[in-house]
C-alpha cells in the first residue's frame, strides 16, 4: 500500500541551533512515507523520463540524478546537512578525505601556479602536494602560517592557493582564518582550511573568512571508527566545478550511499561527543603537565601553549587531539605506546575509542626525514585521541604505562 504524503502544518522554521539541525537539517520524514530515518539510495544509476530528459541532464539543462558517481539523493541530503552546519552554500562529499582534497586541487589548479601550504600538513595531503602535485609542474611553498606576515611577505600572482589544517596533524600548531583569509584574498588566492581537526561544530572556518572547508569525515564527523569519506563545502559555483570536473573526471572517488547514511547517523551525536572530546582532552592535556615522564605538551587549551589565544577566538572548544613528548625520545615514545592496555595504536582519529600512534613512523612517514625535521615533526612526537572513555580510566592507563619506563 502506498504511504501517502504526511501533512503538516506549514509552520514558518524557526532559526533552529547547531545541535538541533545537526539531527534534521534537510530532511522531513513526511516526503519519505513518515520514515523517521532517511532511505539509502542504494543504486548506481537513475532512470529518465526518456531519451531527451536524461540528455538534458547530462547537458546540465535540467536537474536531477543520473549517476551516483556524480549525485545521489541519500549523498545529497548529507552534502546539504553539511553546507547547513559549515555555513556554506553547498557541500560534496568523497570516498575519502583524500579524494575530497585530491577533487579540489585537481579543479583549481594548472601547470605554473602555485599553492602556499603551512608547515604541517597531514602526511598524504603533504605527499599529495609535494610528491605529486609537483610533479605536474605546480610549486609547492611552504610558509609558517602561523605567522601570517611569513605568508604576506611570500604570496604573489602566481598563487592561487593559500592552504592550511587548523589545528593542524599533528602538532597542534592552530593559524588565524581571518588573517590569513585577509590576505589570501588581496591576491585573489582561494584560501582552504582543512578542518578536521575541529568539526564543525567547534570552528566553521567560511565564517572567518576561508573560501573552502575540508573535512576527513572519517573522524569527528562519523566518530565511530566504521567509514571512510570527505567533504568539501563553499560557494554553490566552486562545488559544482568539483564535483563536474574534479570528482567526475579526475578522480571518480565517490562516497557511498551506505557512508552517507552512517555518517549521517554520527553527526547527529557530534555536539554531545565533542563536548565529551574536549572536557576530557583538556583533562588528559593538564594532567600530562603534571607528570615527570612527560618534555613538551601540545594542546591549544593548555595556558601556556603559544596557540591559546588565537585558538579561543576561532574555536568555541579545544577539541580532543593532544601531541607530546617523554623524557627518553622516540626509544621511550614506542615503549610507552606498547605498555598501554586501554588504549589502543592505530592510526586515524575522533573515535569513540582513544587511540595513540607515532606520527613519524606512522602518519607521517610519507614524509622524507628530512622533511620531517624541515617542518618540525619530531621523531619523538607521541599523537593521542582522547575517546570518549571515562577520563579517569584514560589517565590511569597512561599513569601506568608510564610506570614502566
Ligand atoms: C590520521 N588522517 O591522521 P582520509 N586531513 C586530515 C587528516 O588527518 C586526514 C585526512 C585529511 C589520518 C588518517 C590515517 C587533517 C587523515 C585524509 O583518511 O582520506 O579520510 O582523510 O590518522
Amino acid at each position: 500500500m502506498k504511504h501517502e504524503k504526511i501533512s503538516r502544518a506549514e509552520a514558518p522554521k524557526p532559526n533552529y541551533d547547531f545541535t538541533t539541525r545537526a539531527i534534521h537539517s534537510g530532511y522531513d520524514p513526511a516526503d519519505e512515507q513518515g520514515s523517521l530515518n532517511p532511505p539509502i539510495y542504494m543504486t548506481s544509476t537513475f532512470i529518465g523520463q526518456n531519451a531527451e530528459h536524461v540528455g538534458d541532464m547530462f547537458a546540465g539543462e535540467c536537474e536531477g540524478h543520473f549517476y551516483s558517481r556524480i549525485s545521489n539523493p541519500t549523498l545529497d541530503l548529507l552534502e546539504r546537512r553539511i553546507a547547513d552546519l559549515e555555513g556554506a552554500e553547498a557541500s560534496l562529499s568523497a570516498a575519502s578525505g583524500m579524494g575530497a582534497i585530491s577533487a579540489t586541487l585537481w579543479s583549481l589548479i594548472k601547470p605554473g601556479d602555485e599553492i602556499i601550504v603551512d608547515m604541517t600538513l597531514y602526511g598524504c595531503t603533504f605527499a599529495f602536494m609535494r610528491h605529486g602535485l609537483s610533479k605536474f609542474g605546480v610549486k609547492i611553498t611552504h610558509v609558517d602560517m602561523t605567522n601570517p606576515q611569513m605568508l604576506n611577505a611570500a604570496i604573489s600572482d602566481d598563487t592561487k592557493i593559500v592552504y592550511f589544517e587548523t589545528p593542524a596533524n599533528p602538532n597542534m600548531r592552530v593559524i588565524d582564518i581571518a588573517a590569513i583569509s585577509v590576505i589570501a584574498a588581496e591576491h585573489d588566492a582561494v584560501t582552504i582550511v582543512d578542518n578536521t581537526y575541529g568539526s564543525p561544530y567547534l570552528c566553521r572556518p567560511i565564517e572567518h573568512g576561508a573560501d573552502l572547508v575540508i573535512h576527513s569525515a572519517t573522524k569527528y564527523l562519523s566518530g565511530h571508527g566504521d567509514v571512510i569519506g570527505g567533504m568539501v563545502s563553499g560557494k554553490a559555483e566552486v562545488i559544482q566545478n568539483i564535483r563536474l570536473f574534479g570528482l567526475k573526471d579526475m578522480t571518480g572517488a565517490s562516497m557511498s550511499p551506505m557512508t552517507a547514511m552512517l555518517l549521517m547517523r554520527g553527526i547527529k551525536t557530534l555536539p554531545l561527543r565533542m563536548n565529551r572530546h574536549c572536557e576530557s582532552a583538556m583533562k588528559v592535556a593538564l594532567w600530562l603537565e603534571t607528570q615527570d615522564q612527560t618534555s613538551t605538551i601540545y594542546y591549544p587549551g593548555l595556558k601556556n601553549s603559544p596557540f591559546h589565544d588565537v585558538a579561543a577566538k576561532q574555536m568555541s572548544g579545544f577539541g580532543g587531539m593532544i601531541a607530546f613528548e617523554l623524557n627518553g625520545g622516540k626509544e621511550a615514545a614506542l615503549k610507552f605506546i606498547n605498555a598501554l592496555n586501554l588504549i589502543h595504536c592505530a592510526v586515524s582519529l575522533g573515535d569513540a575509542e582513544t587511540l595513540i600512534q607515532h606520527p613519524a613512523s606512522m602518519t607521517h612517514s610519507c614524509y622524507t626525514p628530512e622533511e620531517r625535521m624541515e617542518f618540525g615533526i619530531s621523531d619523538d612526537l607521541i599523537r593521542l585521541s582522547v575517546g570518549l572513555e571515562s577520563a579517569s580510566d584514560i589517565m590511569a592507563d597512561i599513569s601506568q604505562a608510564m610506570q614502566q619506563l
